[in-house]
């Protein structure tokens, strides 16, 4: 056992990459110290002692949603007391009021939704880009473009290129769940197998248009299926230096089909962020989203290989909030992002959307 470690430490110290079956060996029998340890000496050498953030908001634009993945708290039906629908009005509203807050980001993203098109989307970008040229627009799941696409009528290139053309600047990480398809199944079946999201991202990197990848972790999934989750995500980078970002995404429990199971460690989600740090050599940024679990875990998530701390969310998601997480209205202002920052020991950085340091 001892040596195993040794072989991989000593692969990690040589700029080597780890195999799969290292990274389940990580899983299964490493202390937390030792991938802490090692996770750090990794992010160390990818980013220094930089810690990344951004001033951005989050619009979802409705929670609407055709689809009932069973581990979602979000999606409501047309006539539920508590469904929204935002118009472009509304959201037009919502970022002139965030204009003061000098936010980079916009970050859009919501249900599979039956009654908008392509140009619902493409003319609210345009929209977006007459009052905030500068604004980088992140926007959509891959499973959102998937639907979207199907009833526009369109190809998944030409859709693509329509919406770079109205001003999308690049894709969310959303939609990935986990990749094996057994348990994709039996999580979400509604948004098909795992090859209509890899596609997606290939299709979008290879047009230009950069993307985040998510894995969500600690349900029904064993280490065999996160880190065949991680191996395809390593694979598509490879082929294409697409992925801004990877973010690990922690089950929550309330409010959603899965809430029977119980919710892992914090201790477990270290060791996720940990072994994600060492296999993923050539995805430069490992997010601590800690809407998802927390600014308390996501402090101590930059001891264990993140990297990039999110941003301000001035306009607050909901996703986590309706899941059961510690924060109910997560928005936090550059200030306070800088000192958590500053007092696990890093250096803070605000970026751009692309991890270009804002002067
Ligand atoms: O795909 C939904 C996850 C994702 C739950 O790209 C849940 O920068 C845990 O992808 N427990 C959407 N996870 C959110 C997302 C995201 C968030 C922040 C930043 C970025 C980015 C992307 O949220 C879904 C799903 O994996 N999710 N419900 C839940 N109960
Ligand atoms: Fe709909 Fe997304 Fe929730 Fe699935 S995770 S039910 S696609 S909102």
């Amino acid at each position: 056992m001892k040596k195993k470690i040794d072989i991989i430490e000593n692969k990690v110290k040589n700029n080597e990459r780890i195999t799969t079956d290292d990274a389940i060996f990580l899983y299964e029998n490493v202390p937390l110290g030792k991938l802490g340890s090692l996770a750090n000496f990794i992010k160390n050498k990818i980013n220094g002692k930089e810690v990344y953030f951004n001033r951005n908001i989050h619009i979802e634009p409705t929670n609407v949603c055709l689809y009932r993945c069973k581990f979602c708290s979000f999606s409501k039906d047309e006539n539920d007391s508590l469904a929204w629908n935002y118009t472009h009005d509304d959201i037009i509203s919502i970022v002139k009021s965030h204009i003061k807050d000098k936010i980079t980001e916009i970050h859009i993203t919501g249900g599979v939704y039956p009654n908008r098109d392509i140009t619902w989307f493409t003319e609210l970008f345009v929209k977006i880009k007459e009052i905030f040229p500068q604004i980088h627009i992140k926007a959509f799941t891959a499973i959102e473009l998937q639907y979207l696409f199907r009833i526009s009528n369109i190809s998944l290139e030409v859709g693509l290129k329509k919406l770079i053309e109205a001003g999308l600047n690049s894709l969310a990480g959303g939609g990935a769940e986990i990749f094996d398809n057994e348990i994709r199944m039996k999580l979400c079946p509604e948004k098909g197998p795992a090859e209509i999201w890899l596609n997606i991202h290939e299709t979008a990197h290879n047009l230009g248009l950069s993307s985040n990848a998510t894995m969500l972790y600690g349900h029904i999934e064993n280490y065999q299926h996160r880190v065949m989750h991680i191996n395809e995500l390593r694979n598509l980078q490879d082929k294409t230096n697409g992925f801004n970002a990877f973010i690990p995404l922690k089950f929550r429990k309330q409010n959603n089909f899965l809430s029977y199971l119980p919710e892992i460690s914090i201790i477990e989600d270290l060791r996720n962020f940990a072994v994600a740090r060492i296999f993923l050599d050539n995805i430069k940024h490992i997010k601590a989203y800690w809407p998802m679990f927390g600014k308390e875990n996501a402090r101590l998530a930059l001891h264990f290989g993140a990297d990039d701390f999110d941003g301000t969310i001035y306009e607050t998601t909901k996703i986590y909030s309706l899941a059961g997480s510690e924060e109910q209205t997560p928005v936090m202002s550059p200030n306070e992002i800088n000192e958590i920052i500053e007092q696990e020991g890093f250096v803070p950085v605000e970026r751009n959307s692309l991890y270009e340091k804002c002067l």
